[in-house]
């Protein structure tokens, strides 16, 4: 069914920390089970793993880690990038596991806005600096097997050479698409993830999590605590520079939906 009005086209999401809350809990106990696992002493406590988060792409943060939080330089220089690809395999495959084990929950309103947007023919597609295993995985988990070819466009991790704050995976999910960023909607939950997205003149949405509530996120069309539901109404925050604009169109809205999105773009 093509939807009417609005001009809409593609809902281009970031995963994590958008569809779902899964650094903390997630990405962060794999890399500690990972580390244990290897015979290391390392441990991300949640305070460090926030600083760490500044750096896109797991493996590209445990390379940050050894050379700035390594005491013994000898050790920091054993880590080659191969080695380090070996640990973060490791660390992909304890993620991938929580994930089957459904410790991951969507965050509210993502279900029902992608279904929406099926339903509505507005395209789906994934920009995230995350290993591809760890979107299908999170797909498959929760909306079945088949759900992985919602998305047109599933672009993540080593597909680009710049990872997140560089737009680099945002130009190539609108190149696979086929469109103008402006008939397009970014969805995502970080300072870095926004300024990926608006790097590629895509309008933005942000979901705070724990770890991002508190960053300067002026460029964003608006900012929520989450995309909320009818029952579970969403905040706007007043976290961007037109806050005004934002709660204007909100108008009152429970929920993130099309309609709002619709309103976005056209203010
Ligand atoms: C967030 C990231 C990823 C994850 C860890 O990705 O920066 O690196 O923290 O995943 P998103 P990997 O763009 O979805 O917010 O260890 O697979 O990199
Ligand atoms: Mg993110």
């Amino acid at each position: 069914m093509t939807r009417v009005g609005g001009s809409l086209k593609a809902l281009i999401f970031d995963v994590d920390g958008t569809l779902a809350d899964t650094e903390r809990d997630g990405h962060r106990v794999a890399f500690n089970r990972a580390f244990q696992e290897s015979g290391l002493d390392w441990h991300w406590d949640t305070e460090l793993y926030g600083r760490l988060l500044a750096v896109g792409g797991g493996k590209e943060r445990i390379g940050y880690f050894c050379r700035h939080f390594l005491a013994d330089p000898a050790e920091a220089a054993r880590w080659t990038p191969e080695a380090i690809r070996e640990l973060h395999g490791l660390k992909t495959s304890h993620y991938t596991a929580l994930l089957d084990q459904g410790l991951i929950p969507l965050r509210p309103g993502v279900e029902r806005l992608i279904r929406e947007a099926r339903a509505a023919g507005v395209r789906l597609a994934i920009a995230s600096t995350t290993t591809p295993v760890n979107v299908t995985t999170l797909l498959a988990r929760h909306f079945g097997e088949a759900s992985t070819a919602w998305f047109e466009v599933i672009a993540a991790g080593d597909a680009v050479p710049a990872k997140k704050p560089a737009p680099d995976i945002y130009f190539l999910a609108l190149e696979r698409l086929g469109l103008v960023p402006e008939d397009c909607l970014a969805l995502e939950d970080s300072q870095s993830g926004l300024r990926a997205a608006r790097g590629a003149a895509l309008p933005t949405v942000v979901t705070v999590t724990g770890y991002t509530r508190w960053q300067d996120l002026g460029p964003a069309e608006i900012v929520l605590d989450h995309l909320g539901e009818p029952d579970l109404p969403f905040q706007v925050l007043p976290s961007n520079a037109d806050y005004k604009r934002s709660m204007e169109a909100a108008d009152g809205a429970t929920h993130f939906d099309l309609a709002l999105a619709d309103r976005l773009l056209a203010a």
